[in-house]
């Protein structure tokens, strides 16, 4: 099989890197990762070496090139059927699929207000009405998803599905902010994604990164 090639961006800042990232770690297929340190003046000339877009993440295999993350789990989970990174049930793999968009095109407030940085903690965001909504209603779907479709295991439809490499960073960056008037389900959905060796693996490759970029350090 060709082989895989990732780029990514800063592992403290690219929330959907990390997203693909922890999708190609669940299939354990081995692949190069090519890290762009963003917010540099060179990123652009960079990345669009790879990328149409001039974004990341990006997955290139063999003459293939992907550059969207849900494009991406999508031919991870076709080529990689026995890997089940959709749930297996049609209904649930429907809710999956409706959750998981969601998060790829909504939530702007989220996006805006708490900009991924999962190197930090103790950092604070007002919360308006609108973030508010917001995160009431990611507690709604991590709720839903744990007590109609996750009796099997910890995640959101019991084994780890693309939903859950979409919603991790959003775990995190609760963290981050300290959003923790949670329920019980949501805090602990919260509680495992922290314990996951992959996500904790990520975070600590963060902290070793040295590029600081101040758009993203808000709230300290
Ligand atoms: N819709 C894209 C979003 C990709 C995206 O916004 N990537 C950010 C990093 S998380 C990026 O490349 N930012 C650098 C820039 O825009 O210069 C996807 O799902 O892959």
């Amino acid at each position: 099989m060709d082989k895989f090639e990732l780029v990514i961006g800063n592992k403290a800042y690219s929330s959907w890197s990390l997203r693909v990232w922890l999708a190609l770690r669940h299939i354990s297929v081995p692949f190069t990762e090519i890290r762009l340190a963003m917010d540099t003046p060179e990123f652009k000339s960079r990345v669009r070496k790879y990328s149409p877009t001039g974004k990341v993440p990006l997955l290139k295999h063999g003459d293939l090139t992907i550059w969207d993350s849900i494009a991406i789990c999508e031919y991870l989970a076709e080529r990689f059927p026995a890997a089940r990174l959709w749930p297996d049930d049609t209904a649930a793999r429907s809710v999956a699929r409706c959750v998981s968009a969601e998060m790829h095109a909504g939530f702007p407030a989220i996006r805006k207000s708490m900009p991924f940085n999962c190197r930090a903690t103790g950092r604070h965001a007002p919360i308006p009405p609108e973030l508010e909504a917001e995160i009431t209603r990611v507690a709604e779907i991590w709720r839903n998803c744990r007590q109609q479709y996750g009796q099997t295991g910890s995640w959101l439809f019991g084994r780890f599905s693309i939903a859950d490499a979409m919603y991790i960073p959003v775990a995190l960056r609760f963290v981050t902010y300290g959003v923790n008037n949670l329920g019980r389900i949501e805090q602990a959905y919260v509680d495992t994604v922290q314990a996951y060796p992959a996500v904790q693996e990520w975070i600590a490759a963060a902290k070793e990164e040295k590029e600081v970029i101040p758009t993203s350090e808000v709230g300290a």
